[in-house]
């Protein structure tokens, strides 16, 4: 950031903790500034609207967010669509790969600086932000960086009416400025999923962050600016949704293509608004997603898996799951044993290593959930472990806590088993026959993920073609490989990711006929 823009938009470093705070280990921050990046300027609010941004751990004030209105929205479109006619298009390939995985090292670089920052704004633990959200990050410019300079395009040689030979081959062009919207789940991780590969193949972007979560997208500002990418290529406008800058961004002509991750009713009304222009669109969105174990799965490496699959992140990954069916033979073993688990994953303060869950999102979003443990309680469950907000130390009483929490005995019809919570719970049914298993796991209205737990062959791929899911992972849950295809049927989402799918999205092929 030039040095003069610092005394008013001081960088994100400013979210370190002082030396005397860290050797008190108390939750202390200097006030960061959010701000919009645009054109490699970071600007306040130019109406002079903003929101607050709470901490989920104690509920105490962040800081003020700008919220981009029109004249933000425009700029950032209009700062995106010059640097697609400038030097950003003239970069040869191998340059731009370069220049994304000089990106990644930047973010490699600042790992302490973007993990802050992550953790201030979701409250999740430092540890998983730092074994998953930030190395993600940079892994995500790496393999895009990679991935864009191996793809193969079609050449033919065509025979013309003079007896020649034309000669027909394509090329990926980039689509235009993309419209990137994103969740407060997994921040960085979600948005570079899908800046990474609209950069590699030469377009430029319009980011709005969640609302819940400015803090990595204002610092990544920052390293596209160290690092040398030019003016407008990557752009961050901060605000809500609907009727603010979400809808604004959605609903600009000027964006060609428009990237999403979240809510399903969200990406309902982006797909209306993308058709507008027939722009293309890619939802990623919610799921309810089932784990299905069998009696002959390895017993402990089950346990472990499912209970990483329900509470990770606090529930708070679109890939959960929160439908378990297991085999009646082993049922109330596994009840038992996933409760034993449950229980040793003490919430707690992001920085304290016995940490073994943070707290939820935010107040609302805790309040939604609470309402689902409610209604399981009148819905008939019975409560295996939690079902409320656990106890915590003053200091963090303010923060969105809740309990893991685990219930049996539901009927099916219940809506805390066929609606998404996001939070960290599960039902666990019983199941006889793979059959049985198949059909319930399956009767949902989303398809995105499902994880499986056997050590019988065959049965992992009668199940791994049966479920009806973009995603199923066989003895493991959210094991990525970047090359795959990602996303979900139905309710869940439209279009892939990953690999050549994510090249295919942000390109357009063009064929070229030469004769003569
Ligand atoms: P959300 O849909 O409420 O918000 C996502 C983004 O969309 C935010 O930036 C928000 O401001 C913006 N937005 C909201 N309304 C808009 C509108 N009308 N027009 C344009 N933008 C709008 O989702 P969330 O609560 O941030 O995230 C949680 C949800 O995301 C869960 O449902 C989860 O399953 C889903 N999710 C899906 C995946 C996936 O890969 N399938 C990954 C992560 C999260
Ligand atoms: O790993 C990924 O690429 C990905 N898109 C994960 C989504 C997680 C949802 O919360």
């Amino acid at each position: 950031m030039p040095a003069a823009l610092r005394p008013r938009m001081p960088a994100m470093s400013s979210f370190h903790s002082t030396p005397r705070a860290a050797e008190l280990n108390v939750w202390i921050m200097l006030s960061p500034t959010f701000a919009h990046f645009i054109n490699n300027k970071f600007i306040g609010s130019r109406s002079g609207r903003q929101f607050e941004k709470r901490s989920p751990v104690d509920g105490s004030l962040i800081g003020m967010v700008p919220e981009a209105g029109d004249s933000e929205v425009d700029a950032a479109v209009e700062a995106a669509q010059a640097a697609l006619l400038g030097p950003w298009r003239r970069l040869p390939l191998s340059h731009r790969a370069g220049m994304l995985e000089a990106v990644a090292a930047e973010i490699d670089r600042r790992a302490d600086e973007f993990i802050d920052a992550e953790v201030h704004d979701t409250g999740k633990p430092r540890a998983l932000a730092s074994h998953l959200d930030i190395p993600r990050g940079a892994a995500n410019f790496r393999a895009f960086a990679d991935m864009v300079k191996n793809v193969p395009t079609e050449c033919f040689e065509t025979p013309t009416p003079d007896g020649r030979t034309a000669l027909n081959y394509s090329v990926r062009v980039p689509r235009g400025v993309v419209g990137v919207i994103c969740p407060w789940n997994l921040p960085l991780l979600l948005m570079t999923w899908k800046v990474a590969p609209a950069l590699a193949c030469g377009n430029t972007v319009v980011v709005k962050p969640s609302e819940e979560t400015p803090g990595t997208a204002t610092l990544l500002g920052e390293v596209m600016q160290s690092v040398g990418v030019p003016s407008g290529v990557f752009n961050v406008v901060h605000g809500l949704g609907e009727g603010s800058t979400g809808e604004l961004l959605a609903t600009h002509p000027g964006i060609a293509a428009i990237t999403f991750t979240g809510e399903t009713r969200t990406g309902e009304a982006i797909m209306k608004a993308a058709a507008d222009g027939v722009r293309p669109v890619s939802l990623e969105l919610g799921g309810k997603n089932p784990g299905i174990v069998f009696a002959d799965c390895d017993f402990e490496a089950a346990v472990a898996g499912i209970n990483r699959a329900v509470f990770l992140n606090c529930g708070q990954i679109c890939l959960g799951t929160e439908r378990v069916y297991v085999q009646r033979e082993i049922f109330e073993r596994f009840v038992r044993a996933l409760r034993e688990s449950a229980e040793t994953l003490k919430p707690g303060h992001p920085s304290d290593k016995s940490t073994g869950i943070g707290p939820l999102i935010s107040l609302k979003h805790r309040d939604k959930v609470l309402e689902y443990y409610r209604m399981a309680i009148d819905d008939g469950a019975r409560l295996v472990c939690g079902g409320g907000i656990p106890r915590m130390p003053d200091a963090l009483a303010g923060g969105a806590w809740v309990q893991p929490t685990i219930w049996t005995d539901l009927p099916e019809s219940s809506r805390v088993v066929r609606e998404e919570i996001f939070g960290p719970c599960c039902h666990i049914a019983p199941f006889s026959t793979e059959d049985e298993a198949l059909a319930l796991a399956n009767d949902t209205p989303y398809g995105l993920a499902a994880t499986v737990w056997t050590r019988d062959v065959g049965r992992s791929k009668r199940m791994g073609s049966g479920v009806a899911a973009g995603i199923v992972w066989i003895n493991s849950w959210f094991l990525r490989d970047l090359r795959t295809p990602f996303g979900g049927s139905k309710l869940s989402g439209i279009g892939r990711e990953g690999g050549i799918h994510s090249l295919e999205f942000y390109s357009e092929l063009r064929n070229i006929c030469v004769a003569g």
